[in-house]
């Protein structure tokens, strides 16, 4: 297993996130990464890389070129415009609106958001720039012929979709992995999210899509972020009808029928004739997350990785979420280690 990690990942550290009606200091910070690196260090793990420097030519493939220009450029926009703070969307496109550009900064940073908690900083498209890196370094680290690879990516990745950023994600690191796995010559990908929330970004991205087989098991969006994504009856569109596989689980699921879905999951990824997995981990299923609703504990992440790797395939691990208690980096360490078993 090659770790890939990158030091600006530090650039992004926003001061604000909107919860609960107040400014609070965002659940995604940069202690998370420190935390799973040492975690993963002290388990054992010592094949720790930074990214390559590399431009946008994939992700170019899976977000709009617009939205990507919008990310280099919004702190600048925002900052001129005589913002005091950080930059927050206040105005979407809604049911029976246009969906014209706006001009005006404000309006732009509404027309490229899919939520409002996430508030834009300096550093942040340099951090999320750094956190593709990782992706795109462990894809090739799979193309070059390894079975496992560790983006320890931050920001996170999968809520970000091909025109939209929010729920702590700018660029779909994910989806830029299985692009590069693409790239490479596989026919066919799949994206397994285990991260609590639904992966509305990378749904977004490979909806129409036939090459990705996208999974993902997450909190049942009537009571969960993202709320407006992850139904069961979500299967695909067009070329991509029949690939893509939602998973909603009641509040309080544990192990037992947590990974009864991931099972299946797995069966429909193997039929689907995927040459590798896209991990997108989320460590926030676990019974003592901040702001999610699973029961999984400590051990359940070994059986995780395990019941992942028995599907025989190369998987590159892209880190999602995982909040608040010093056990994500142990949990984010156990998956690690049960894939290598
Ligand atoms: C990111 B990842 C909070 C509602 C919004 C956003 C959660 C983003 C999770 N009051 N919460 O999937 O872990
Ligand atoms: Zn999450």
């Amino acid at each position: 297993m090659r770790i890939f990690y990158s030091e600006d990942h530090k650039l992004r550290d926003a001061k604000t996130e909107l919860h609960g009606g107040l400014l609070v200091t965002p659940f995604e910070g940069p202690f998370r990464a420190e935390w799973i690196l040492a975690a993963v260090r002290e388990a054992g793990f010592s094949d720790v890389v930074s990214p390559r420097p590399q431009g946008l030519e994939t992700a170019l493939k899976v977000h709009d070129a617009g939205y990507l220009d919008f990310l280099s450029k919004v702190w600048r926009l925002w900052k001129a415009s005589g913002a005091e703070g950080e930059a927050i969307a206040t105005s979407l496109p809604v049911r029976r609106s246009t969906q014209r550009i706006p001009n005006d900064i404000d309006g732009m940073l509404g027309y490229y958001a899919n939520a409002t908690e996430t508030s834009i900083t300096d550093g942040t498209y340099e951090a999320a720039l750094s956190a593709m890196r990782c992706a795109l370094d462990g894809a090739d680290w799979l193309n070059a012929g390894n079975r496992f690879a560790f983006a320890l990516c931050r920001p996170p990745g999968h809520h970000a979709g091909i025109d939209l950023f929010g729920g702590y994600c700018f660029i779909n690191n994910a989806a830029v992995a299985a692009e590069r796995l693409i790239e490479h010559g596989a026919k066919k990908v799949a994206i397994l999210d285990v991260d609590f929330h639904h992966g509305n970004g990378t749904q977004d991205i490979t909806y129409q899509r036939s090459d990705i087989f996208f999974a993902s098991l997450h909190g049942e969006p009537a009571n969960a972020f993202p709320y407006f994504w992850g139904y069961a009856d979500e299967i695909g569109a067009g070329a991509g009808e029949g690939c893509n596989a939602n998973y909603p689980l009641p509040r309080d699921t544990a192990w037992q029928a947590w990974s009864a879905a991931l099972a299946d999951a797995l069966a429909r990824i193997k039929a689907s004739g995927a040459e590798a997995i896209v991990l997108s981990l989320g460590v926030d299923t676990f019974e003592r997350d901040p702001i999610s609703f699973f029961r999984l504990t400590s051990e359940d992440f070994s059986r995780m990785g395990a019941m992942i790797a028995a599907a025989g395939l190369p998987v590159i691990t892209c880190m999602e979420g995982g909040y608040g208690v010093p056990e994500i980096g142990l949990n984010v360490a156990n998956v690690l280690m049960g894939l290598e078993a």
